[in-house]
């Protein structure tokens, strides 16, 4: 059985949770990253020496970074609607899953450890308020892609692209500041509500 390394509560880890969900495969989870079960441990060190989770363990393999995980797992599974096997359908889900990674995690960082997490070293007013304003710009970006796509991030199916920036719609929606209405965005929500996936590990509660 697949076993996903980490703890839950990880916006990454929710990433694969979530893939698994919509691939109907069992798992089995180790809680990693936890304060009794810390990264630094050397047993987990040993499986991945960049101390970050999730970690996957898919027989002899182990592969860590999760956007790559969720590509390995709908490759490994056949999934193209997920994750397309032509080349330029597969770039534009894979561009938005790199945007997510780099851009949007960026501009994320400074109010989401700032307000959510309350970090000591991000609570510098003015630099989480210009975090406020990067992360809004680049949700306007998101939103006018959903705007022209009238559906989901790359068309008109669900893919890989939306588990990740799925799980940053919640991330921005839950995490305490005056928020611009953002229609497409919103409507990507509700688009989102029945799938089982979105309600176990995206809008969960957990920002
Ligand atoms: N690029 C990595 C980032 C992983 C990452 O930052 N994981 C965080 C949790 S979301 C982590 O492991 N932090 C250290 C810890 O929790 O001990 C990925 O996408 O998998």
């Amino acid at each position: 059985m697949l076993k996903v390394l980490g703890r839950a509560t990880s916006i990454n880890v929710r990433k694969v949770l979530w893939l698994c969900e919509e691939l109907g495969l069992p798992l089995e989870r180790e809680d990693w990253g936890t304060p009794e079960r810390p990264t630094s441990d050397a047993a987990f060190l040993a499986i991945n020496p960049h101390g970050l989770v999730p970690v996957i363990r898919d027989g002899e393999f182990v592969l860590r970074e999760s956007n790559t995980i969720c590509r390995y797992l709908a490759a490994a599974h056949g999934r193209t609607d997920l994750l397309p096997a032509d080349p330029r359908g597969r770039a534009g889900v894979e561009q938005w899953m790199d945007w997510q990674a780099t851009e949007l995690n960026n501009a994320w960082r400074p109010a989401f450890m700032g307000l959510v997490r309350r970090h000591p070293a991000w609570q510098d007013a003015a630099a989480i308020a210009a975090g406020i304003e990067a992360w809004n710009a680049q949700m306007r970006l998101l939103d006018a892609q959903l705007a022209r796509t009238g559906a989901w991030v790359t068309g008109g199916t669900f893919t890989l692209a939306d588990i990740v920036l799925g799980l940053a719609i919640n991330r921005w929606r839950l995490t305490p500041f005056d928020k611009p209405v953002l229609a497409a965005v919103q409507a990507c929500e509700q688009r989102l509500a029945p799938r089982p996936g979105w309600r176990l590990h995206g809008a969960n509660g957990m920002p």
